[in-house]
């Protein structure tokens, strides 16, 4: 039946199946997105993670989920540490359920630490088998600027030996291979560094 000496199509996909599968899948607003902040503590990730929430449950535009990292290693993670297999785990179990969240068509903003190149690509991967988008957002805040911020205080502890295992310190960061936005706090006012992702999700259509 199938004439084995014809010349290939030129595409894989014709024209006219490829228009209607665009049609079948939703515009980006509509389809779930897992948008992933990576950074040093104290590098301002939480706070543009909580400004992007606040600003979109304001605009009533999407259904949002804030993985705050408190809440996730006071009850998803509880009684996880700060080893790399505990990281690992925890980076993991974040990535699972915003993929969940993404899958029905909601929004899951994360801001963990999240410091190994593996554990953030299966973050991605689980968001894609969902069907949802995943955006990485490398907050590359250095270290001298996160360190002199030290909200928390766990720098100078860690410095002065008290802590073991701080990230940037004496545990690694992984600088990530492929973030999909770059964002640098230590000249940046809180608002403007919000203004900026929430423009990133604009001209890339994930919202209005
Ligand atoms: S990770 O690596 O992604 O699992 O970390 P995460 O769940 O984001 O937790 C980071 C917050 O825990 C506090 N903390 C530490 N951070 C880094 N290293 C060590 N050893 C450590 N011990 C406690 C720290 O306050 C982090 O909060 P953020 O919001 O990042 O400043």
């Amino acid at each position: 039946l199938l004439d084995r000496g014809a010349p290939l199509p030129e595409w894989h996909t014709p024209p006219a199946v490829a228009r209607e599968m665009a049609k079948a899948r939703p515009p980006r607003r509509q389809r779930g997105l897992v948008l992933f902040f990576t950074g040093l503590s104290g590098s301002g990730k939480s706070t543009m993670a909580r400004g992007v929430v606040e600003t979109l449950l304001e605009t009533g535009e999407r259904t949002v989920t804030l993985m705050d990292g408190d809440v996730v290693r006071r009850h998803l993670s509880a009684g996880l540490g700060f080893s790399a297999i505990d990281r690992d785990i925890n980076v993991r179990r974040i990535g699972w359920v915003a993929a969940e969240v993404a899958r029905h068509g909601g929004m899951a903003v994360c801001c963990p630490i999240a410091p190994y190149e593996s554990a953030r690509q299966a973050a991605r991967d689980f968001a894609r088998a969902a069907g949802a988008g995943f955006i990485l957002v490398w907050v590359n805040t250095p270290l001298a600027e996160c360190e002199r911020r030290d909200r928390k205080g766990l720098y100078a502890k860690a410095r002065a030996g008290q802590i073991k295992g701080m990230t940037g310190i004496d545990d690694p960061y992984e600088i990530p291979a492929t973030p999909d936005l770059t964002i640098d706090t230590t000249d940046l006012p809180g608002g403007e560094a919000i203004a900026t992702v929430l423009r990133y999700l604009g001209a890339n259509g994930w919202i209005d």
